[in-house]
């Protein structure tokens, strides 16, 4: 267990290797001796565990023979890919407890235990000002799915355990973690949740948010206690801040065949490896592929077009991702995100790039500066589709695959041009064993441009836009027409709304689904210029604000536009999506 899905979970249940649970120390013989004797366990670890990255190498040393992977999706999260994909495939029994039936770790699965997600358990959740909150269950489970502590339960008790294991409900866990962090606790240590270890299950239920310490006999400071560490006493033996002093690591290969320093990390509308989020619709519509964010100097020197598609290599791997140009990169830096998996496209995911160095104290490893070079992929052909059914990309050499509420969207690209376009349309669509339909179609021999609009039964049930250069098609406005009636087809074959029909075009405001053309519209026409009176006309940004940035820069461009700036025109159309509108 690693990372967000567990962080409080390692931090203050125990699941870290390298700490014991509520907030004890390994290397701290008082309570190694207190945890033991409150188990009653004939043993204990005295030294650490393997942290992740050290992890995966036994594994491919051969000194793990059995691993069991629960909410976390090392394929895809830890650095070193290809080095994560051989310790799987050397390990003799995987297996891996998630709650999606398709993960790139999953893949590597002996067996694969359907775990029950966040809205179909109870339990707790901790947050990062310490306040504790009841999860309740508000779905069914599907299938067979179980509570992850439910299937530990179960283990335990086929492998002889089950006495020691013998939760018949969440609270009975809660319970006996509670009473942990008070015993022989008398304010040594600060995790101590004591008084919730005496909650009825009917309590339980109905336990609104905490904050901890709960102490079952409240000590005067500890009551309402908001924040630690003010008196400068720290939960240490001398009670003084343990400072690390740290040398600068040499993390940055100095070849100049790398000359570029590869960032990575999150972008606001999905979540990590994206098996949860990547479902949601709204979410994809924002950026809908994989990219990496150039500075226009750097993309102009390399050759690389705005919205064309790259290469970033080193000598670990390559990845092929889309180019998003734009002036809130700096030089010599690129950033791309950590979402997208094989789930999801051909080849994105940023940690086969990514070397295991770690630091030596934490064991967190460099993620944010990587040595890479970038180059631009030579694709001949470009191309849109969506489709109700799910599509089948291999026949493309590079593909994005979003979700929306009618089905599915695909970005694609390839090296040579195809022989047989209806053939590869076909493929693609995954229409081989169906009956031949017609489809409308639209060529254009000097910009090569080939459009398709499949229907059947009278409604629309695929469109594919196909160009030498990057499609132009307003891709929001496309997905919204699937499943519409036949007679819109030739609206559809112009991939844009006709003049007379609102597009709001990519959405930036995920809370509101507000589009980037109503944004400027609200800019440009309806006088709206600063954040608070387009939040007051659209919605946008009043929500959760991670698209504020945005919108702020949509502003900013949009005075240079209207000076008559040209180059920053330019920008407008393309630095906030990654593919273009007509
Ligand atoms: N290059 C690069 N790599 C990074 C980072 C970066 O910035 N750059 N960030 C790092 C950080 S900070 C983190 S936290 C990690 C995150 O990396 P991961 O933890 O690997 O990412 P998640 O996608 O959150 O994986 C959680 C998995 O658990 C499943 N899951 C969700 N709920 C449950 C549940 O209740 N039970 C079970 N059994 N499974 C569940 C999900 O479907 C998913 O497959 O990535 C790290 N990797
Ligand atoms: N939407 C969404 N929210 C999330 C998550 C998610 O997956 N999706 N994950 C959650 C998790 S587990 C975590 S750990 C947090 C992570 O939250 P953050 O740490 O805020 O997110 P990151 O995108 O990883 O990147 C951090 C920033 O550090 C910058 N940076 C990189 N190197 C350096 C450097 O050397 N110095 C400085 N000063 N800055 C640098 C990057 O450019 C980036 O802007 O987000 C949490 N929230
Ligand atoms: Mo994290």
């Amino acid at each position: 267990m690693t990372g967000q899905p567990n962080a409080m979970g390692g931090r203050e249940v125990g699941g870290l290797a390298n700490q014991l649970a509520c907030h004890m120390d390994l290397d701290n013989s008082t309570h190694s001796d207190l945890v033991q004797r409150f188990w009653n366990s004939p043993t204990i670890a005295t030294r650490p565990g393997l942290k992740a990255v050290d992890l995966f190498q036994a594994c491919r040393d051969g000194r793990i023979k059995a691993l069991w992977i629960m909410a976390t999706n090392p394929i895809d999260s830890l650095p070193n890919g290809e080095a994560i994909e051989q310790a799987l495939n050397e390990c003799p029994f995987v297996v891996v407890s998630d709650v999606a039936a398709s993960t790139d770790t999953g893949h590597f699965a002996n067996v694969l235990l359907p775990a029950q997600g966040w809205g179909e358990k109870e339990g707790t959740v901790t947050n990062s000002e310490r306040r504790i909150s009841r999860q309740r269950s508000f779905l069914l489970s599907p299938g067979s799915s179980r509570a992850d502590w439910w299937i530990i339960k179960e283990v335990a008790a086929r492998l002889g355990f089950a006495e020691s294991f013998n939760y018949s409900c969440a609270v009975d866990i809660f319970r006996e973690y509670a009473q942990l962090s008070a015993f022989e606790n008398n304010g040594t240590r600060d995790f101590d949740i004591g008084g919730l270890g005496i909650l009825s299950q009917r309590e339980y239920a109905s336990l609104t948010p905490i904050q901890w310490p709960v102490p079952l006999e409240p000590a005067e400071q500890m009551v309402g206690e908001k924040r630690f560490f003010s008196d400068g006493q720290f939960f240490t033996r001398s009670r003084r801040a343990n400072c690390v002093a740290i040398a600068t690591p040499a993390i940055r290969d100095t070849n100049l065949m790398y000359p570029l320093v590869m960032n990575s990390g999150r972008v606001c509308d999905q979540w990590h490896t994206m098996t949860r989020t990547g479902k949601a619709p709204r979410l994809g519509s924002h950026y809908a592929e994989p990219f990496a964010e150039n500075h226009p100097h750097d993309a102009a020197e390399i050759g690389i077009e705005p919205a064309s598609l790259m290469t970033v290599e080193n000598p670990n791997a390559a990845v092929v991702v889309r180019a998003l140009v734009t002036e809130r990169q700096q030089r010599g830096s690129i950033f791309v995100p950590m979402h997208w998996s094989d789930q999801y496209a051909s080849s994105a995911r940023v940690n086969r790039l990514v070397s295991d160095i770690v630091d030596p104290i934490s064991g967190q490893p460099a993620l944010k500066s990587e040595s890479v070079r970038v180059s631009a992929f030579a694709a001949n052909w470009y191309g849109f589709i969506v489709s109700e059914n799910l599509p089948l990309l291999d026949s493309a050499d590079y593909w994005a695959l979003g979700v929306t509420s009618r089905g599915w969207r695909a970005e694609l690209a390839g090296l040579q041009v195809p022989l047989d376009w209806d053939a590869m349309l076909n493929s693609l669509l995954n229409r081989a064993s169906n009956p031949p339909t017609d489809p409308v179609q639209f060529y254009d021999a000097a910009s090569g441009s080939r459009r398709y609009i499949i229907v059947e039964a009278g409604r629309i049930i695929a469109m594919a836009y196909f160009a030498k250069s990057p499609v132009r098609v307003s891709r929001q406005w496309a997905v919204d027409q699937l499943s519409l009636p036949a007679d819109w087809a030739l609206s559809v074959i112009a991939g844009r709304a006709p003049t007379d029909v609102v597009d709001p075009g990519a959405t930036i405001c995920s809370c509101f689904s507000v589009g980037r053309n109503e944004i400027i519209d609200a800019i440009v026409e309806g006088s709206c210029g600063s954040l608070d009176l387009i939040g007051q006309r659209l919605g946008a940004g009043t929500n959760c604000g991670s698209c504020r940035a945005e919108i702020s820069s949509l502003l900013r461009e949009a005075v240079y536009a209207a000076a008559g700036l040209t180059r920053l025109q330019v920008q407008l159309d393309i630095s906030n999506r990654v593919c273009p509108e007509p």
